[in-house]
């Protein structure tokens, strides 16, 4: 054993834990690792010889061979297990240490635990990070918050471990407090749109009568277009795959009930809390709870009537072209409803998020990693104060000219039955926002009917409340 000091530590051997490790150690730092179990510790070292690795048996001995300020990732579940590290590590680490969380925790968990060390005179680092086992190993995103001091002690691990784009790591500082996990949270969200949104185009393609290969092969080919993006890419692979056992596309045999782990549940109530419309991602965590309510799902379809969504093939030679601008379209709309959540937290927490930035970042190593996030930085550097996404002036364009077969898409499936829940929230946000006039005046009229709550006028100076005295209902 070396006595040389580490340069970075990591508590945490699971497979995530264990790639980072790997992924930091072959960028030529010094890595201590420490595992509750001191079996995984020791497998772990004992696998990879002739690396720069230190196995600690023990807490103390793994803070005892890291180099000053301490730089220890902890990559245990989110949760009780990352309180349990920190109070252990508390006593053990020594001022201006950092600690840095790199699971998928709630931001205000974050936000407690950078409270809590920074009492300590210690550094916390919420960091999400995203990619994946693979990611972990070859290049993740990487999307850090906390002290701004942190930045340049990390800046060198952090870039060097991130997914590369254009020569550019995809990791920048995001933010103070649990900005980082936060953006993380948010990028959960999106992911969940993204997914949604392309589940509904194969949903089409099936009704229309397409197999999975024909299916695949209108991925694949929009994965050199517009759409190019890892999950369009791996949905058009997860088509073409075969069951070994039958011959029959697994995608086919795989029951249609989803899981969800709860980050999108967050984004959702994080929403609702700054009352930010976020109506793609909420339809796409929707749909997850609806897809798992399977045996409900098997009942009702034999009592509630509706078409039979079959007539679709009729319109096939138009629809490839149309399904691809409502997935487009829709897709602007969620990464829309994503930015102005943040945009709107960024300005209550004071955490001065750069959008652009944090869209570049996403280019690479993240599940959403997508040609189109580029379209979004150049949208913020243009113009840094910009309200809506939508009204850059490259997606109004896509906008404008997706919206025909967006439409004809939507209004297609809601016709045939077929529910389309994120193509038509989506269309219903655009719709809605660029409505001069919404029915809110009649809306406006009720409350002050019931509960007296006064309106202003559209003949009236704006901050002038009015009350009609409305007739009494007799029951
Ligand atoms: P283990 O091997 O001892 O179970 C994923 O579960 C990783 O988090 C594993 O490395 C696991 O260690 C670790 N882990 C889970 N809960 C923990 C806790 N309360 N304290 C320390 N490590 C924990």
């Amino acid at each position: 054993m070396s006595t040389a000091l580490s340069d970075f530590g990591l508590i945490g051997l699971a497979v995530m834990g264990q790639n980072l490790v790997l992924n930091v150690e072959s960028r030529g730092f010094r890595v201590s690792v420490y595992n509750r179990t001191p079996a995984v510790t020791e497998d772990f070292v004992a696998a990879h010889p002739g690396k720069r690795l230190h196995g600690a048996a023990t807490l103390e001995g793994f803070v005892q061979s890291l180099a000053r300020p301490r730089k220890i990732q902890i990559m245990v579940k989110a949760g009780a297990a990352v309180d349990a590290v920190i109070t252990q590590l508390l006593p053990l680490l020594e001022r201006d240490d950092i600690v840095i969380d790199g699971g998928n925790s709630l931001y205000t968990d974050t936000e407690r635990r950078d409270a809590e060390l920074a009492a300590h005179g210690l550094r916390f680092i919420g960091a999400g990070v995203s990619g994946g086992e693979e990611g972990a190993r070859k290049g993740p995103s990487i999307m850090p918050g906390g002290p701004a001091s942190t930045w340049d002690v990390m800046r060198p691990i952090f870039e060097s471990i991130a997914a590369q784009v254009d020569g550019e790591p995809c990791v920048m500082h995001i933010g103070p407090g649990g900005a980082g996990h936060y953006v993380k949270m948010i990028h959960n969200g999106i992911e969940y749109g993204d997914m949604q949104l392309i589940c509904e185009a194969y949903s089409i393609f099936r009704a229309a009568g397409m197999s999975a290969a024909e299916i695949a092969e209108v991925f694949l080919r929009w994965n050199d277009g517009d759409l190019q993006s890892y999950l369009i890419e791996i949905t058009g692979r997860a088509l073409q795959q075969i069951d070994a056992e039958t011959g029959q596309p697994v995608v086919d045999l795989i029951l249609d009930k989803a899981g969800q782990k709860g980050t999108g549940q967050w984004t959702l109530m994080n929403a609702a809390e700054n009352a930010v419309v976020i109506s793609t991602i909420n339809a796409a965590v929707e749909a997850r709870v609806l897809s798992s309510q399977k045996s409900e799902r098997v009942v009702a379809s034999r009592l509630l009537q509706g078409p039979e969504p079959a007539l679709l093939g009729a319109y096939r030679p138009q629809l490839v072209k149309q399904v691809h601008d409502a997935l487009y379209a829709s897709k602007i709309i969620s990464y829309t409803q994503g930015l102005a959540l943040m945009r709107t937290m960024s300005e209550k927490k004071g955490w001065a998020l750069d959008l652009g930035g944090i869209a570049s970042i996403w280019r690479g190593g993240c599940i959403i990693r997508a040609r189109f996030l580029g379209r979004i930085t150049e949208a913020y550097r243009a113009d840094q104060g910009l309200q809506n996404l939508m009204l850059a002036p490259f997606f109004n364009e896509v906008l404008a000219r997706s919206q025909q077969g967006w439409r004809e898409v939507v209004a297609l499936a809601v016709t045939q039955g077929l529910p389309v829940p994120a193509f038509s929230a989506s269309l219903a946000y655009y719709d809605s926002y660029r409505s001069e006039r919404l029915p809110a005046n009649l809306l406006q009229a009720q409350r002050d009917f019931f509960g007296a709550h006064t309106y202003e006028r559209i003949d009236r100076p704006a901050g002038q409340w009015f009350h009609t005295a409305w007739p009494e209902v007799i029951d």
